[in-house]
């Protein structure tokens, strides 16, 4: 008997079930969002559907991707309609949102990009772009000017970098004057002031008189809260697609998975209004850089060295890397005795529920987030979580030992030396990075050369790091250890310390 199979059809505004709320029409725009990827999608517009079921409001989003035109036509095609899907071992639930008014891609539509930013009718422009996104120098702090984008976007070429789209965007609101919030939604500390100081940087390089009443104009009219966003979002796979498709019965190209958790706190500091976002559980709080330090550190920074400890150890995924308790005993230290003294906790957190919360969060094996994903960008990721919290220790004298392991562990990913292999995990991982420190790899005879050859290039963990000898020295000697022993020994070395 030969079974036929009716094929499903595809998400649409007709085959949707109805928003929550019972809206009827799409939301007028009111938002401006740089970085259509599977966060966004599954972290700010689940806010704002909910914002928008509790109270009506101009709180549309018009979703730019930055390069790459997939989600932003396959959102097009299905009527800005796509699915998130919370996965834990309990089992999955669904929801579609309807808050996109449009996509747009910023490297084929940059001039559509700039005018929407400058339109009156925008009050946010929030922005996923990637700790990669800013463009900043890790040793200054500042705009990277030397960054090919950036230069050419500074010459006044239709721009290509975020920033620059930023800036563009701003210059055409002095005409009519209307205040804009600029709302970074990424892993970086202080990420409301990080950006304001690269968008007025940007403003004040640019040439001609123009630059100097922008910058004036910016102070003015610009607000840049700090948040702190928190939800694990992994890359969708076919799998994703395919459970999506049988429990729903219909085909979604581009849905999301997510963990149930998400957390999303504000400095209510808006020129323009917001959306309610607290109807979705979002906190407005004075607190937002003790957050953002909590999870910049104990979360990502210990997700770091998880998955590249995993990658080193043929894990696939974060679940099964910290299923090894060679794994979890250095998550538990580097956070409790690494990152957590360094943390000025939010009044109302308990940091033992919190670290138990973050194991739970660790262990979804059904959600398959992977070692690969967590240790892409580590070049740009590291400088967020090391640096500073590495400092307490430098000023005690101390070697923070699992930090340095965190780093060696990463170079031996990226760059490994002396014909380690390092397994498909680690070279599946992406960075900007790779090319110039697999050149330095080639030439390293050694784990202290290495180490000291990448790390006192300022531009992988700025200055502090660079001028630290004893932190230098243990990630070369860890490095070695990985290499000649393997990376459980490695763990074990560093985990005794001191001691
Ligand atoms: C992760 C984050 O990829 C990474 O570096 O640490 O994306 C992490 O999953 C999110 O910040 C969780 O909110």
């Amino acid at each position: 008997m030969t079974i036929i199979r009716t094929p499903l059809p595809r998400l649409s505004a007709a085959t949707a079930p109805p928003s929550s709320g019972g809206r009827n029409r799409p939301p007028e725009q009111g938002i401006v969002h740089l970085g259509l990827g599977n966060f966004h999608r599954a972290h700010q517009a689940v806010y704002t559907e909910a914002a928008l079921a509790h109270q009506d409001g101009e709180w549309g989003i018009l979703g730019v991707s930055s390069r790459s035109g997939t989600v932003a036509d396959a959102l097009r095609a299905q009527d800005l309609r796509y699915s998130v899907a919370e996965i834990s071992p309990a089992g999955a639930t669904y929801s579609v949102p309807s808050v996109h008014t449009g996509a747009l891609v910023a490297a084929r539509e940059p001039d559509d990009v700039v005018a929407a930013i400058s339109d009156r009718t925008t009050k946010i422009v929030s922005l996923t772009v990637t700790e990669n996104g800013y463009t900043y120098s890790p040793a200054t702090k500042g705009l990277q000017l030397d960054h090919p984008d950036i230069s050419h976007d500074l010459a006044g070429g239709a721009p290509r970098s975020t920033i620059g789209l930023i800036v563009r965007g701003l210059q055409g609101r002095v005409q009519h004057n209307t205040p804009v919030t600029v709302l970074s939604c990424d892993n970086l500390n202080d990420n409301g002031e990080h950006t304001r100081r690269l968008v007025l940087e940007f403003a004040a390089q640019m040439s001609g008189s123009e630059s100097g009443e922008l910058t004036g104009w910016i102070e003015q009219n610009v607000a840049f809260p700090s948040t702190m966003v928190d939800r694990i979002v992994p890359a969708t796979t076919d799998a994703h697609r395919s459970n999506l498709s049988r429990d729903m019965g219909f085909e979604d190209s581009i849905p999301v998975a997510a963990e149930p958790f998400s957390m999303w706190i504000l400095e209510d500091n808006f020129a323009a209004g917001r959306p309610a976002w607290e109807a979705g559980g979002a906190v407005f709080s004075d607190q937002v850089g003790r957050y953002e330090q909590l999870k910049v550190r104990l979360l990502n920074g210990t997700h770091s060295l998880i998955a590249y400890l995993g990658a080193l150890s043929s894990a696939a995924t974060i679940p099964e890397s910290v299923a090894q308790s060679f794994v979890e005993r250095a998550a538990r230290t580097v956070l409790r005795d690494e990152y957590l003294p360094s943390v000025n906790v939010p009044d109302g957190i308990d940091p033992d529920l919190y670290e138990e919360q973050l194991f739970v969060r660790w262990s979804n094996t059904a959600l398959g987030h992977r070692t690969q994903q967590v240790g892409s960008d580590g070049s740009v990721k590291l400088r967020e979580r090391i640096p500073e919290p590495a400092m307490k220790f430098r000023e005690a004298g101390r070697t923070p030992h699992l930090m340095a392991l965190t780093t060696a562990a990463y170079l031996s990913c990226l760059a490994p030396i002396d014909g380690f292999d390092p397994g498909p995990h680690a070279a599946a991982m992406q960075d900007p990075a790779r090319g110039w420190l697999s050149q330095l790899a080639s030439r390293s005879t050694s784990g202290a050369h290495m180490a000291r050859g990448a790390l006192t290039d300022r531009r992988l963990l700025g200055d502090d790091i660079a001028d630290w000898d004893p932190f230098v020295e243990r990630t070369g000697e860890l490095i070695d250890v990985i290499v000649g022993h393997g990376i459980e020994a490695a763990t074990s070395e560093a985990v005794k310390g001191d001691r």
